[in-house]
């Protein structure tokens, strides 16, 4: 016997329907409104605060999108890099803005694996390596006999230590290993500075020296530039970074780390980044990892300072 009540009639099961139906379109038209906003949404104007000991080189404007690490690749592409002068040394720092990239490569060497998420804090960076002329500034001599070319040439010849030594200083910093790459690289995972491609004329390396044998004055290859404005991060001279080297660090933050440094070395090596005069290509890399004693000093070995607010 048929449970009569048990079912809704025709009428009212498409009744049912339609309303169903039509609560399925009105989400979807809100989901798209919501989508359509968040991608057209502007993004929010931000200015880092000057940190003590610095001058704005030039008052910044107030629409700078400086919290947006996309919004300020095209703002930096337009206008030109937020850039500071720490008082003290003369050292022209540029703005790098918080945000995410895909640190390492599978094109590399081992220790660029595996390749994992990074997340970090705005912070600001030199523009360029430090010279003669802000060494001299700060410690009054300058080292050995290959710092000879001229005031405006990356300082060489300076250990980790030394470095170090510059930076407290300065209130200043040697940069991490990740702030060094994403600074490089940018949200866009670059091979190199300037995008994926290699190209000999836009660094001083073994291949563009133009017949240089060592180094060149900072800031010779203006469209060889970062994402955020960094120039000679690829060649001229290897940069110290504050990390220990571990071959292996990339294993511990392979599921994602933020501001990640690497503070246990047994072999008493530390980081360098970005190839020097004497190196080719492969070395040039944003990704490609290097390191020595950090008593070493040699005439392609300088460095380059950074800081936090
Ligand atoms: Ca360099």
């Amino acid at each position: 016997m048929a449970r009569v009540g048990c079912r809704p009639s025709g009428s009212r099961w498409a009744a049912r329907s339609l309303v169903i139906a039509g609560l399925c379109v009105l989400a979807g038209v809100v989901v798209l409104l919501l989508v359509g906003r968040a991608r057209q949404a502007p993004v929010r104007p931000y200015v880092p605060p000057l940190p003590a000991g610095c001058s704005w080189v030039k008052p910044p404007p107030g629409e700078c999108p400086g919290g947006d690490a996309r919004a300020y690749q095209e703002w930096v592409g337009q206008n030109g890099p937020l850039t500071i002068r720490h008082d003290q040394s003369g050292i022209e720092l540029i703005w790098v803005p918080g945000g995410s990239f895909a640190m390492g490569s599978e094109d590399g060497n081992r220790d660029e694996e595996p390749v994992h998420r990074v997340r970090l804090d705005g912070f600001w960076i030199g523009r360029t390596e430090v010279t003669v002329k802000q060494w001299r500034a700060v410690m009054d001599s300058v080292l050995g006999p290959d710092n000879d070319q001229g005031e405006d040439h990356p300082v060489v010849d300076v250990s980790w230590e030394q470095g170090q030594d510059f930076c407290q200083r300065t209130g200043l910093a040697l940069p991490t290993e990740a702030q060094w790459e994403y600074a490089a690289r940018g949200p866009e995972d670059r091979t190199y500075p300037w995008g994926d491609w290699w190209a000999r004329s836009l660094c001083c390396s073994a291949e563009s020296r133009r017949g240089h044998s060592r180094t060149v004055p900072v800031g010779s290859f203006p469209k060889g530039a970062s994402w955020c404005g960094a120039l000679d991060m690829a060649g001229n001279v290897y940069e110290w970074c504050r990390d220990w080297y571990d071959k292996d660090f990339y294993e511990s933050t392979k599921r994602g780390a933020t501001d990640p440094v690497c503070t246990r070395g047994d072999s008493g090596n530390r980081v360098l980044r970005g190839g020097s005069w004497f190196n080719h290509a492969d070395s040039c890399r944003s990704a490609a990892r290097e390191f020595n004693f950090s008593s070493l000093q040699d005439l392609d070995i300088g460095f380059r300072v950074a800081r936090t607010r």
